[in-house]
């Protein structure tokens, strides 16, 4: 699908905003391809389409990732916001047209990341955290600036910041996210 006809499609799904955040991740992973040597059409299309199924509701996440067969974990099944990468990348590929497996594995992982990821799964799961658009968080400018000098150390910084979030949220923290976190950690 040509990206036109993408952001048609983004449009309808969408809210203003999500819209509007799906945009910025799209041109801040593209910076981050051209800075790292990542084929910029890719981070722009991942970037792009990483949160197609987010404004889902809660309900419809889980029966739709039911339906399609997609693994469902515990966590997921009492946080159902989580499915939106696994099914987002159900949709890249059935709506969208996306073929690259590369790019479908860094919509699915763009929320927990992943241990061991590929260079374009770390620039949508760090783009996803510091474009433009995105709420002032404490530490985002320091994180801003490990995007652009160390990888490794900005995606550490950013599931450190998530977990200590979600502790003092008291939500379950997906085994995934907590594994990457380990990873990273041990650099
Ligand atoms: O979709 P976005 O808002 O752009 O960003 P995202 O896909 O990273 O989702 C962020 C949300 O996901 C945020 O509210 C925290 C939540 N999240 C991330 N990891 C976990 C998690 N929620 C739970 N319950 N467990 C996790 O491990
Ligand atoms: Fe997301
Ligand atoms: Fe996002």
């Amino acid at each position: 699908m040509e990206r036109e006809e993408m952001l048609i499609s983004l449009k309808k799904k969408l809210t203003p905003k999500r819209y509007v955040h799906s945009i910025g991740v799209e041109y801040t992973a593209a910076c981050m391809a051209f800075l790292y040597g990542e084929d910029v059409q890719r981070a722009r299309i991942a970037g792009l389409l990483h949160d197609n199924a987010k404004c889902i509701s809660v309900e419809d996440k889980l029966n739709k990732a039911r339906k399609h067969g997609l693994p469902i974990s515990a966590c997921e099944e009492e946080n159902p916001d989580l499915l939106h990468g696994k099914l987002g990348a159900y949709y890249a590929r059935k709506k969208y047209g996306v073929t690259d497996e590369g790019i479908l594995s860094a919509i699915t992982y763009h929320t927990t990341g992943k241990p061991d990821m590929t260079l374009l799964e770390k620039i949508i799961f760090v783009a996803d955290f510091i474009e433009p658009n995105r709420k002032m968080l404490s530490e985002l400018p320091e994180i801003r600036k490990e995007a652009m000098t160390d990888l490794d150390v900005c995606i550490r910084h950013i599931l450190k910041r998530t977990l200590e979030y979600l502790k003092e949220k008291n939500v379950a923290i997906d085994d995934l996210t907590e594994k990457t976190y380990e990873f990273y950690k041990r650099g």
